[in-house]
């Protein structure tokens, strides 16, 4: 497995609008996308930086993935997303190798992408997720 490049860093926020105009105004960025993310209890704020994109997390429920994250530990950079090829088979991988999946079968995320978590505690820390693009032909 190697991944093509990273595809977004997720940063959970308390206050969204307050967050895109920060990205908007100082980084001079454009949020191109908001999306609610009804399973995961988010809402979703997109912007690109070349290949990269961030995105803004702001949870719709304290007892969903971002609310919990934020009460135990803070605003800030919540999981990192590669791209890859062949979801399933880098999941596989990672699984052989040791590493605790969230998502053993990927599932549909923001973006339309398919998308499986790693957990934090099998990868130094850092919430770790996949993306794979299928609407992207080779
Ligand atoms: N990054 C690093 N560590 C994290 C973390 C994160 N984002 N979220 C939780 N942790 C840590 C906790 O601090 C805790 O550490 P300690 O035991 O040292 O205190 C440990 O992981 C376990 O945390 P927990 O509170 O017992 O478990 P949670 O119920 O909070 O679940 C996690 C944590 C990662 C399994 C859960 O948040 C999850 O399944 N995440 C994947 C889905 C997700 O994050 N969705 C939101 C984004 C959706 C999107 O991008 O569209």
């Amino acid at each position: 497995m190697k991944p093509t490049h990273i595809e977004h860093i997720g940063i959970a926020v308390k206050d969204m609008d307050a967050a895109i105009a920060y990205y908007e105004k100082v980084l001079g960025l454009t949020c191109y996308a908001i999306e609610e993310v009804k399973d995961q209890r988010v809402r979703t704020a997109f912007f690109k930086v070349g290949d990269t994109k961030i995105e803004l997390l702001e949870s719709t429920d304290p007892e969903g993935p971002v609310g919990k994250f934020i009460e135990k530990r803070g605003q800030g950079v919540h999981h990192i997303a590669f791209a890859v090829k062949g979801i399933e088979q880098c999941l596989e991988a990672a699984k052989e190798h040791g590493v605790s999946l969230i998502d053993s079968v990927p599932r549909r995320g923001a973006e339309g992408l398919d998308i499986a978590f790693l957990h934090p505690k099998s990868t130094f820390g850092v919430l770790t997720e996949f993306c794979e693009d299928k609407k992207v032909k080779e």
